[in-house]
């Protein structure tokens, strides 16, 4: 099947640090419940999952926020923790308090019965990003993405979110053996994983490494960066003919920007703490960056938004070699008001065009 030109390619295109017209911004978690229409349609679906699971639902939900706002990407609408639970270990969102596996991982054995699954228990994933790619008709790239080994082990374990990580870190420092083994499972689950998401039609792909900054340094770069670079490394770098750029995230990352800019990725996001100059002075323009606008400041009032928009642009500067995507330094606010959002986009658009020389 042939799918419509693509109509709007300045995400993909500063993701390659090619000229574009203006910085382009999508934002993470743009979907979700801070917009009213995801309410809606959780609702109707039932649960989280049965939103996920059914790709008719999830193509909806992809779509919302870009009926709201003029964003420059759209993000599959799925979970990073649909891998664990195709593994066998049982997802379940309990209301109000977010994900939780009925099967934790927490001992030799456990570690020993786990297998990379069958790829066919995550069809409804590629099902939802063929149907998006359809739906989408060219108007901007969909994005693919998954979590990097390391976040995913810390649910796998805790089997839950978690303030310490007790759990995860007891098994890194007693059994780093496991630990390893269950790294070694998720980087060639995930890499799989996202090969699929691309032969779907992802059209750029991103990796979550969400927990990499409770890391120590050398422990960040064993435990999280490595299996990053793992799966990078096993990644299709190039469908129908055009390239698919790779993003990783890691969230706490700002102390390891060299390090990070040496695993193969196209970008890297990075959250508000780091200075966009800095980072590139750092990094060398090796990279293009993505960010990382403190997703808080949408409580600032309109004035505060615009501000704030206008110093992440201008400390990354005039892009020249380099490549800007704006976005979050994390996932946006439940509590974020759908109309300050469009006060982002236009501001990002607007005052980003003295920064580009096309
Ligand atoms: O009940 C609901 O509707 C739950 C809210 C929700 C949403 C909207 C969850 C539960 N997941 C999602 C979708 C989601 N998750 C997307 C969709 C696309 C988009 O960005 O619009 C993406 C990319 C994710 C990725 C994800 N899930 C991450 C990595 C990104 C990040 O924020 O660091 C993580 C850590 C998760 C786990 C997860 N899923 C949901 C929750 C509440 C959590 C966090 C749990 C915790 O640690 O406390």
């Amino acid at each position: 099947m042939s799918l419509p030109q693509l109509k709007n390619d300045v995400f993909l295109r500063s993701l390659l640090r090619e000229p574009v017209p203006y910085t382009p911004i999508w934002l993470m978690r743009q979907a979700g419940r801070y917009l009213p229409e995801y309410n809606a349609t959780r609702a109707q679906a039932g649960s989280f999952m049965q939103l996920a699971q059914n790709p008719e639902f999830a193509c909806e939900v992809t779509l919302q926020p870009l009926r709201r706002f003029d964003l420059d990407a759209a993000i599959l609408f799925s979970d990073i923790l649909t891998v664990p639970h195709a593994m066998g270990l049982g997802l379940d969102f309990v209301a109000g308090e977010g994900p939780r596996f009925a099967r934790p991982v927490r001992n030799e054995a456990d570690v020993m019965a786990l297998q990379a699954p069958d790829m066919s228990k995550l069809q409804y994933v590629f099902d939802a990003v063929s149907l998006i790619r359809k739906e989408l008709d060219g108007k901007v790239p969909l994005i693919g993405f998954a979590g990097s080994p390391w976040t995913i082990a810390c649910y796998m374990v805790e089997g839950q979110g978690s303030d310490d990580y007790r759990l995860v870190k007891s098994m890194m420092y007693q059994r780093p053996d496991l630990m390893h083994r269950m790294l070694e499972i998720n980087a060639q689950t995930t890499c799989e994983y996202l090969n699929n998401q691309i032969r779907a039609g992802a059209q750029a792909v991103m990796l979550f490494d969400s927990w990499g900054g409770v890391l120590s340094d050398s422990l960040f770069q064993e435990f999280s960066l490595a299996y990053t670079r793992k799966v990078v490394d096993g990644l299709i770098r190039e469908h129908d003919g055009k390239r698919v750029p790779v993003i990783v995230f890691t969230k706490g990352g700002g102390m390891w920007l060299e390090d990070i800019a040496g695993c193969g990725a196209d970008a890297m996001g990075v959250d508000w703490t780091v200075n966009l100059s800095r980072a590139r002075t750092r990094i060398g323009d090796k990279l293009a960056l993505q960010g990382n606008l403190d997703p808080m400041t949408m409580f600032g009032g309109e004035e505060a938004i615009r501000r704030e928009a206008r110093r992440v642009i201008d400390d990354f500067g005039p892009v020249g070699q380099g490549g800007h995507v704006f976005n979050f330094g994390h996932g946006i606010s439940r509590f974020t008001d759908p109309e300050a959002v469009g006060i982002l986009v236009d501001e990002v658009h607007s005052y980003s065009r003295r920064h580009h020389s096309v």
